[in-house]
């Protein structure tokens, strides 16, 4: 027996309604629809010395909160893997708490078992969002309050990109070229990096519309780019700009064409970005950062409002995606 039309005219718009409840916690937008990402609060903390660093005992060296599944976190994990920093930062892998829509740190760090505790342990306003990636130093003695030293992405990879290391480590942002990386920062965040979650977020058709078109005529312009001066965004070197575009296309097919439908042209036709990001996921060490079973669970999972059947798509591994053999 078919439902009659009363009916669901009436369950689409009382779902419609509680699906905009739920959106107005997860997303907020402006008054047309569009998705406005809370800003952080930029600090400026100045971290510990050089010197410091290097002779300060284990477990008092700064930590990196990530989570698996956060593209903005990943930039800062990538760059402490490429620049070999395990022996400078120590790295804590935080896990979402589906059910409490929380990060939870396992085992305790500082007494703490969530990051939103670990932010109040740093003396935090009770305003401020924890949000990963964050940057923590423990302080040089124990006891000491620990201090939150950021924990804005796009500033936090370029203060590790300075983080001493014992090893020779790259430089991914060398004088000549910062001129040009910050030109690619302002053209990817947007319209990229936070493209997609503008995409995703959309409350109406028209907002999705814009985000879209935005998205793929920003990634137009890379394919271009990179087609005329490649093999990275600012030519033969990796850069930050490179490093804040991976984690975004990377988890392309496994998350963000399907769930926050970044679908108006698929990845594979533009051949030069499926080709720089295959050489960036083979990079040595690039691999152990992205695990797109994680990704998917934690983003269909996370994501409630966006797919309520609680149903995480199955799908190839990445080595088959970023090779183009699905
Ligand atoms: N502006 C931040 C954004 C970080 C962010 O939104 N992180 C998300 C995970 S992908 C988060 O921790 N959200 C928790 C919350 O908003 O409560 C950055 O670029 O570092």
């Amino acid at each position: 027996m078919s439902v009659p039309p009363i009916l669901v005219s009436a369950a689409r718009k009382s779902w419609n309604w509680q699906w905009n409840q739920l959106m107005n916690g997860l997303a907020p937008c402006d008054k047309e629809g569009n998705y406005c990402r809370p800003t952080s609060q930029k600090l400026n903390a100045i971290p510990p010395s050089k010197e410091e660093i290097l002779n300060r005992p284990k477990n008092l060296l700064p930590r990196i909160i990530i989570g698996r599944s956060c593209p903005w976190a990943h930039r800062t994990w990538l760059l402490s893997k490429l620049r070999n920093l395990e022996s400078s930062l120590e790295l804590i892998i935080a896990k979402v708490n589906y059910e409490k829509g929380l990060w939870e740190i396992e085992p305790p760090w500082l007494g703490c078992k969530t990051l939103i505790d670990l932010y109040k342990a740093c003396g935090t306003p009770p305003s401020h969002r924890a949000t990963v990636p964050a940057l923590i130093d423990p302080g040089k003695i124990a006891n000491e309050q620990p201090r939150l030293l950021g924990n804005e992405s796009s500033q936090l990879i370029e203060v590790l990109n300075e983080w001493p290391s014992n090893q020779n480590s790259l430089n991914l942002a060398p004088l000549p070229l910062q001129g040009e990386i910050n030109k690619w920062q302002s053209l990817l965040q947007l319209s990229v990096n936070d493209g997609v979650y503008r995409c995703g977020f959309a409350r109406n058709q028209s907002s999705y519309n814009k985000a879209s078109e935005e998205l793929f005529e920003a990634l137009e312009y890379v394919e271009k780019s990179l087609s005329l001066k490649g093999p990275w965004l600012c030519g033969e070197e990796l850069t930050l700009a490179d490093i804040r575009l991976f984690p975004t296309l990377i988890r392309w097919e496994t998350v963000y064409e399907p769930l926050f439908n970044c679908s108006q042209k698929p990845l594979w036709l533009f051949p030069n970005i499926f080709e720089w990001r295959k050489k960036f996921f083979e990079m040595p060490k690039v691999k152990d950062t992205c695990n797109s079973m994680t990704w998917r669970q934690d983003y269909f999972g996370a994501l409630f409002p966006l797919r309520p059947n609680n149903i995480v798509p199955l799908g190839p591994d990445l080595t088959k995606i970023v090779r183009g053999i699905i």
